[in-house]
This record gives C-alpha cells, sequence and structure tokens, in this order.
C-alpha cells in the first residue's frame, strides 16, 4: 500500500544495475504460522556500472528482517539502512550476503510473491513478487544462477517443487522433509517458483529433435486429474512446432505445470514450473466449453514458447515487456491457427483487439507498446502492450515474409541467448536479415493509439485505371498530440473485386502478363498520403482492404451496401468478407439507433438478410465461417465505434436487427439446427467445434425468432416448442458446449420486465446442483447470470456475492461475477449509476485485499468520456470516490488519477 507518495518510473531514466547476483542459493522453511527464508547471494560488482562506492540495493516489501550477514560477519542495526522498499548495505566488489527474513503466505490475499491457495504454498513472481519473498535485486538485468531447497512437512505437503532439476532429497525430524533443486539456466527473479502441496501428477513424455527424452508433468488436485490430457497433448505440439517452426528445442530434462485456484491472471511461464490458473489448464468435454479448450490449448503453448521468447531471451527492464510478451502473443496465434482453422482464428484475433484494446488505446491509460514510463508495473499488462505488440511483430512478419523472419528470429536467439535485451535488439535483428531501414517502423513502439487510415478512389472507364489514394492520421494520446505523431510504416494487403471476381492486380508501370495471377498485393504505405494507381481493371472494383487485417488501424472509407454485398459473396480473404458482412451490419444498426434516438419506426434494409440467406444456403462453406458471419457485432465493438455511446439505442437496434434476423431466416436456421442437431462423440477438432458453432448459433436465433412472436401473443415460454428443445438440449448434451450454450440462451431470451419463467429458473438451478463441486464451471454459471440484458441483473448479482459458491478472494470468482456484471452494457450503464456505485464498492473492497483485481476491473469506469453528460458525471462521481477512499494501492491509484 502506497503509504509513500507513488512515484514514477520513466524508461529514459534506466541504468545498469551496479551489482549483480551470479548465485542465488534459498532456503525456505515452511510453518503454518510463518515462512522463514535464508538467502545467499554472491553479490559482484557490475563492471558495466560507471559507478563507484555504490552502496548495494536491494528491493524488499513487507519483509520481517532476522538477519543480514556479510561473508559470514552478521551486520550491525546500524551498518544498514532499511526503509518500507529498500535495503542498502556498503559492500566490496565482490562478497557473500546472507539474509534471514519471515514472511506470512498464509496471510497474502494479493497474491504476489509467495502465497497460499487451496491449502498448498504457490509463488507469482512476475514483475516484482520476488521481493516480498525476500531481499533482492528484483530486475530483469539480473540474473542469476538459482539453487532453492524446501523444507516443509511431510503430511501436508509432501510435493515440494521449484525450477530446474531436482538434485536431492530428504526427511528430518518433527514429520519435515526437503527437496532440493538447482536451475543451470540463469534467470531474473521474476521467473522463480516454488510449490508445496499434496497435489496427483500426470506425467508424459517427450523425445526433442535431438533426441533429448523430457519428463513432462502435470499437477493437479485428485479431483481434477481427468482433466489434463488436453493441456498434456497440447504442451507436447507446442513443443513439436516450437521445433518445426522456429527451430527452439527444450532445455532442461524436466517440465512441469502446476495448476491453482486463486491466481491473479492466467498463467505464469517460470522456468521448468510454469503455474497456471486452473481455468487455462483442466479440460474436459463433460465440464469444458469448446472457447476453453481452445483458451488451454493457447495458453499451455503460450507459456511454453516464453522459454525462448523471455526466459533465454528476457527483457533489460520492464518498458521492454511487450518484447517478450507482443512475441509469444503472436507465435501462440500462430501456433493455434496450425492447429485448427487459420481463417476462423484470425477473426477472432481481430475482433477481440478492435473491441478490446482499441478501446484501451482511446481510453486515458492509453500508452505506446513500449510505454515511456509507469508508476505500477503491474497495471501495463495491457492488451496494448499483448495484442497490439504481437499486431507489431505480425507486421514485421508480413513485411519480411516467412523465410526472413525466420532468419531474424534466428539471430535474435543466437545474439541474446542468456541476456536481458531490448526490443530495439529484437529490431535490429530483423534490419540485418533483410537489410531493411526499420527506423520509422519503430514509431509503432513509441507512438500510442490507433491510427486512422483514409481510403478513396477513382475509376477512369476509358483508361480502365483505378486510383487509390490512401492517408493516414493517428489521434491524441496522453503522450502526444495528433500534430507531433509521425506517420506510421505498414502493410496494406489488398485486392480488387470486380464483377464477382478477384481481378488481377497490376500497378501503373508494370508488365500485365506478369502480375495476370496476381490477385492479392502488399503495398507499403509510409507517407501520411499515398496514391497507387491500378491499370487493366475492367469495371469499376470494390477495394478489398487490410485482408487478413494486416494492420491494426482504423479503416475509413465510403462504401454502399452493394459494395459490402459484393465482398461478402466474393472476397477472396476470409477476413475482409468476413468483415463486410460486419460492416453491413453496423451500417444498418447505425440506421436503427437513429429512427430509436428519434423515436421512429422504420423498415430494416433487408440487405443483410439476403446476404446471409446465400450464407446459410452454401454448403461449400466453412461451418465456422458461417456461424461468424450469423454473429452480430457486439455490443462492446458497437460502443467502441460509436462517438457518444447511447446505450439504450445500441441494445435495442442491435436486437431489433437480430429478431427480423431469425424471424427473416428462420427456415434455414430450423434446417441447419434440425441437420447438425445429431448426437456424436465430442472431439475438439476445427470440424467438430465449426459444427457446435453454427448449430447454436442457430438454436439462439430460433429462440430468439420465438420469443420475439411470442411476446406479442403474451405467450410464456413453457409453451414455446423451441425454448422446449432449448431445455431438452440443455438438459441432455454430453458435452459442456451444447448444454451451457442452451442455457445461456434460454437464460438471455427473457425479455427485459419479464421475470424470468420456468425453463430459465429451473435450468439455473439444475445446472448449479449438478456442477456446484466443480469451480470452473461454477464460474459460467454466475456469468451467466451477470450478463443478463436487463438492469435488473444488478440485484441478482449482489444476491450471488452472498452465494455459497461466490468468494471475493478467488480472482476467478471476480471475474465472472463482477467483471462480467461490467460488460452487461444495459445493466452495468443503468442510469440511476446504480452500476457505477456497485463497482466502486468492489474496487474499494479489493484495493485492500488484491489492488491487482482492484485496477483491472475499473477499468470500464475510466472510459466515461465516451458516454452522455449524465452519465459521465456518474462516472466521474465514483472514479473520484474511489480516488478518495484511504489506503490506495499504487495500482489503482495509478488507474483513477489517470483517468480523472
Ligand atoms: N508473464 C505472465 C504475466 C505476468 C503478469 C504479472 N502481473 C503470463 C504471460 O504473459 O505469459
Ligand atoms: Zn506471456
Amino acid at each position: 500500500m502506497a503509504d509513500v507518495q507513488p512515484q514514477t518510473i520513466f524508461l529514459s531514466d534506466y541504468q545498469v544495475p551496479d551489482f549483480l547476483i551470479e548465485k542465488t542459493d534459498l532456503i525456505f522453511s515452511l510453518q503454518e504460522t510463518e515462512t522463514t527464508v535464508t538467502s545467499t547471494l554472491l553479490v559482484k560488482k557490475n563492471s558495466a556500472s560507471e559507478k563507484t562506492n555504490a552502496p548495494l540495493i536491494l528491493h524488499g516489501e513487507n519483509l520481517t528482517l532476522r538477519s543480514i550477514a556479510i561473508d559470514g560477519r552478521e551486520l550491525a542495526e546500524d551498518e544498514y539502512q532499511v526503509d518500507a522498499e529498500t535495503l542498502a548495505l556498503t559492500v566490496s566488489d565482490q562478497c557473500i550476503v546472507t539474509c534471514v527474513t519471515v514472511i506470512k503466505p498464509q496471510e497474502n490475499t494479493a497474491l504476489e510473491g509467495l502465497y497460499k491457495s487451496s491449502g498448498m504454498y504457490c509463488t507469482q513472481c512476475e514483475a516484482e513478487g520476488f521481493r516480498k519473498i525476500t531481499y533482492y535485486l528484483d530486475r530483469p538485468d539480473v540474473m542469476s544462477v538459482f539453487s532453492t531447497k524446501i523444507i516443509a512437512d511431510k503430511t501436508l505437503y509432501p510435493l515440494l517443487l521449484s525450477n530446474g532439476n531436482l538434485v536431492n532429497q530428504g526427511e528430518l525430524d518433527n514429520n519435515r522433509h526437503w527437496a532440493q533443486w538447482y536451475d543451470p539456466f540463469k534467470k531474473p527473479a521474476y521467473l522463480f517458483a516454488l510449490v508445496a502441496g499434496d497435489l496427483a501428477l500426470v506425467e508424459d513424455g517427450f523425445t526433442t529433435q535431438s533426441g533429448r527424452e523430457i519428463t513432462l508433468r502435470i499437477y493437479v488436485e485428485e479431483k481434477d486429474i481427468d482433466k489434463c490430457d488436453h493441456a498434456m497433448q497440447s504442451l507436447k505440439r507446442a513443443m513439436r512446432w516450437d521445433e518445426e517452426v522456429y527451430g527452439r528445442e527444450y532445455d532442461l530434462d524436466l517440465f512441469m505445470i502446476v495448476a491453482v485456484d486463486d491466481f491473479n491472471m492466467g498463467a505464469m511461464e517460470n522456468k521448468g514450473l510454469n503455474i497456471f490458473n486452473t481455468s487455462c489448464v483442466l479440460a474436459k468435454p463433460e465440464t469444458t466449453t469448446d472457447a476453453g479448450f481452445q483458451r488451454v490449448e493457447g495458453v499451455v503453448a503460450h507459456e511454453y514458447f516464453h522459454n525462448w521468447s523471455g526466459n533465454r531471451v528476457t527483457c533489460r527492464d520492464w518498458f521492454q515487456l511487450s518484447l517478450k510478451e507482443g512475441f509469444t502473443v503472436f507465435r501462440d496465434e500462430e501456433f493455434s491457427s496450425d492447429m485448427g482453422s487459420r481463417a476462423v482464428k484470425r477473426i477472432e484475433d481481430v475482433a477481440f483487439l478492435r473491441t478490446t484494446q482499441f478501446a484501451e488505446d482511446a481510453g486515458p491509460m492509453a500508452h505506446p507498446v513500449q510505454p515511456p514510463s509507469f508508476i505500477e508495473i503491474s497495471n501495463f499488462y495491457t492488451l496494448t502492450i499483448y495484442e497490439k505488440g504481437a499486431e507489431v511483430v505480425r507486421m514485421i512478419h508480413t513485411l519480411l515474409g516467412e523465410y526472413l523472419f525466420r532468419e531474424g528470429s534466428d539471430l535474435y536467439f543466437q545474439r541474446h541467448d542468456g541476456q536481458a535485451v531490448t526490443i530495439n535488439d529484437f529490431i535490429d535483428a530483423m534490419e540485418t536479415v533483410s537489410k531493411r531501414d526499420f527506423t520509422q517502423f519503430k514509431h509503432w513502439y513509441t507512438q500510442a493509439g490507433t491510427p486512422v487510415v483514409t481510403v478513396t478512389d477513382s475509376y477512369n472507364a476509358k483508361a480502365q485505371e483505378y486510383t487509390l489514394t490512401i492517408k493516414q492520421s493517428c489521434p491524441s494520446t496522453p503522450e502526444a498530440t495528433e500534430e507531433q505523431k509521425h506517420a506510421f510504416h505498414f502493410p496494406l494487403c489488398m485486392g480488387l473485386v470486380a464483377e464477382g471476381k478477384n481481378i488481377p492486380l497490376v500497378l501503373a508501370g508494370e508488365d500485365a502478363e506478369s502480375f495476370s495471377s496476381v490477385t492479392n498485393r502488399l503495398l507499403e504505405i509510409t507517407e501520411s498520403e499515398q496514391t497507387f494507381v491500378f491499370t487493366h481493371v475492367p469495371s469499376k472494383p470494390v477495394p478489398s482492404l487490410f485482408r487478413q487485417f494486416s494492420a491494426p488501424v482504423r479503416l475509413s472509407i465510403q462504401r454502399t451496401r452493394e459494395d459490402y454485398l459484393q465482398l461478402l459473396a466474393y472476397d477472396e480473404d476470409s477476413f475482409c468478407r468476413w468483415d463486410a458482412g460486419q460492416q453491413l451490419a453496423v451500417s444498418i444498426i447505425d440506421e436503427l439507433v437513429v429512427a430509436y434516438q428519434q423515436k421512429k419506426m422504420i423498415e430494416i434494409d433487408p440487405v443483410l438478410l439476403e446476404g446471409l440467406r446465400v450464407v446459410l444456403a452454401d454448403n461449400t462453406l466453412d461451418k465456422a465461417m458461417v456461424s461468424l458471419l450469423l454473429s452480430l457485432p457486439s455490443e462492446a465493438y458497437l460502443s467502441e465505434i460509436a462517438t457518444v455511446v447511447d446505450v439504450d439505442a445500441i441494445h435495442f437496434a442491435r436486437q431489433q436487427l437480430a429478431e427480423f434476423l431469425a424471424l427473416g431466416l428462420h427456415e434455414e436456421l430450423l434446417a441447419g439446427y434440425e441437420a447438425l442437431n445429431v448426437e456424436e462423440t465430442y472431439q475438439a477438432s476445427a470440424d467438430a467445434i465449426a459444427k457446435r458453432s453454427l448449430k447454436n448459433a442457430a438454436l439462439s436465433y430460433l429462440l430468439l425468432a420465438e420469443t420475439a412472436k411470442n411476446a406479442s401473443k403474451h405467450i410464456s415460454s413453457t409453451d414455446s416448442p423451441i425454448a422446449k428443445q432449448c431445455y431438452q438440449q440443455f438438459a441432455t448434451a454430453n458435452n459442456m458446449t451444447d448444454s451451457f450454450s442452451a442455457l445461456k440462451s434460454l437464460v438471455h431470451s427473457v425479455p427485459e420486465g419479464k421475470v424470468i419463467e420456468e425453463y430459465q429458473e429451473k435450468a439455473l438451478a439444475e445446472f448449479y446442483a449438478k456442477w456446484q463441486h466443480e469451480n470452473l464451471v461454477v464460474n459460467q454459471w454466475l456469468s451467466v447470470q451477470a450478463t443478463i440484458p436487463h438492469a435488473s441483473t444488478l440485484e441478482k448479482i449482489k444476491t450471488l456475492m452472498a452465494h455459497e459458491s461466490f468468494s471475493m478472494t478467488n480472482p476467478n470468482k471476480v471475474r465472472a461475477l463482477i467483471g462480467a456484471f461490467t460488460q452487461n452494457l444495459v445493466a452495468f450503464h443503468q442510469p440511476s449509476g446504480e452500476g457505477y456505485r456497485f463497482l466502486a464498492e468492489q474496487v474499494i473492497a479489493l484495493n485492500k485485499t488484491n489492488p491487482q483485481i482492484a485496477a483491472r476491473i475499473i477499468a470500464p469506469l475510466t472510459r466515461w468520456k465516451k458516454y452522455d453528460s449524465h452519465r459521465q458525471e456518474l462516472m466521474k462521481t465514483y472514479l473520484l470516490q474511489i480516488k478518495e477512499s484511504p489506503n490506495l494501492s499504487k495500482d489503482v491509484y495509478e488507474v483513477v488519477s489517470k483517468s480523472l
């Protein structure tokens, strides 16, 4: 907690460490009332530091210091200085510092450092958690060889784990035992891990490309032992993929994953001992949805890939966070694309980026991929660092091509193995192999905000010439105004669709013959305005732009609904095809929003309906693609692109269009549902996932159609055959995807103002009764209720907070109930401000127990500028209330003060 005024840390102040720690020996004695940590550090003056006589300043927070010694001599109290964050002492150029500290993991609710979760000890040290374990140079450019001894009660903690290899173990008096671990790879303290508990184990093996045998272990609670197979298979696929695609082999003989229930984020890539939130490792068809399966595969791969992009080559300082995170997200996205459907994966990733990261980049916490400053680094594990960071790496990949990108990554790993480096070092490797200059490209790392690319075109029928003019700008963000920003360098992948064909792309001056089969081109944009002239264009084309979303920008272009239809029907690029459908829906919803605001009833343009009818009739299309095309833009996306979010109008307009489609496509949807509703053994393959996705999209529309019809006739859902069918699917499905989709459709289909009826209540109660012992499933149950789009949902949430299944100290539960509620447009933004008041109360409560989670859930309040003046005032009032509450953590202080 910040009893000292929170300080801003600047990248420009970076200085090399004055000391390095060559060896770190740790002894943990775990007792029920306290844990004693003895650290023995081989400290050496850093030859790269120019300072002479610098004191050794170790980081440390919330530690009780028992003793400190240099070269075996215990220091008197006047020989060192301790404050709330540091321990300073005078040392020679090489010495051994031994320090004994006491901590209380059982009282650690912030889940940072060493803490207890469900009776087991575990750690989370990234970014600055190690300093809550012992005094240390807790910065990533101090890399050390760790050796760790753990001593604990044999009965309560039969399993004692740390990084590297187990080198020795033994028994002690008083029912205690010990294990000694040694990690030969130098690492920063943030990659340290320790686990002590009573866990069951699943073991498997992997033979590396050079023939080494690796033991793979996943540790979970005994009751979850049947939910590890998918994670294990995903891990083996990730290990093979990293060898094949990046030439990266695993280095230790043992790779372990441990699942814990209380975890602030998804997982952590500690060397050789990854610690996972149970939600990102456990999966089986009966309890886990397809989205859950995909998440497990992606996160297991992500953490594994960090072994090279993050651990072997790490970050010099936390301003370089995206060096490891952006690159690793890019790697895991590509892995998932190779394992499943590339087209679907890209669309899902872009939809997520455009909805969430674009909102962050337009809000008060907007920051460059390489932030210039921070108060609390935990606040910078953001969508910008991760997702936009990945898009930036993707652009390098697009500009260089597969082959050179691999050369560049090989060079990067070869040059920097065992080092702590910068984003610049990564770019430098890419520049070396490609002999290109990326100076301008680096603006992606230093300028925040989403660039706007405005495209205009003209067609000269006589000359058969088509001209595209591309202009770019970037809105002001906290670090720079629009005028101060430099033009970005980015790839614009594109095509031209004319008369139902993707036509050859010949630029003026080029030989038409050589390009006769080129229908997809990469244009490099570097200027604030650039023009491209295409020749041999037989008729006015519709441009297909940013294929595969080749740059993270907002496209501004005048298009008719006919243009969108052309792209929806004929674009050879899957992303642009999907996006045409989305933008067509946006244009219809916009019209309905205006009509709602003017209190007018208008006829809905049937153009999207007809387009989707064609899509549904096309049996050659991938079912996942059809399902994606059927999904209307989310309320969150519609809010993000709105200048002022009109909560009620957006909700109403989107719902109106959904009902219109549901009624208009009823026959096709029913046929589709019936064809797909056949009992099959569950498989997590792309094809099987696609079928379930389309089937459940159809079911949800069918229910919507019936609810819409019945609402006008005052018929209850009990009389509805589709509600019955939906309930049937919920109750009898052999997998969670089908069961939960049906539950969600049922529960969310109740119109506002109507009480939840028999089927819904029954389904919710049965679901809880059946799954109450499966934490992760119960979290889904909480979320489905928190997202019912009614203002009255707030009361339901308050009731659920007192339910036996809820706990404020478990981050997954907080996210499932409170986090989900903040995404519920009509409930969270209800005009009374009660949704905001509720969130503020929860933030103030969590600030005391878990500042990281508290700071994260504030985000929706910080976007107050997007709403009408009435809501703006209310949102600001509650932000202020948080800001003025006592003992504000650095985490919450930074978010609140930057957004007011
Ligand atoms: N590197 C961790 C995130 C740590 C977050 C610390 N607040 C997980 C990951 O990105 O792989
Ligand atoms: Zn990561």
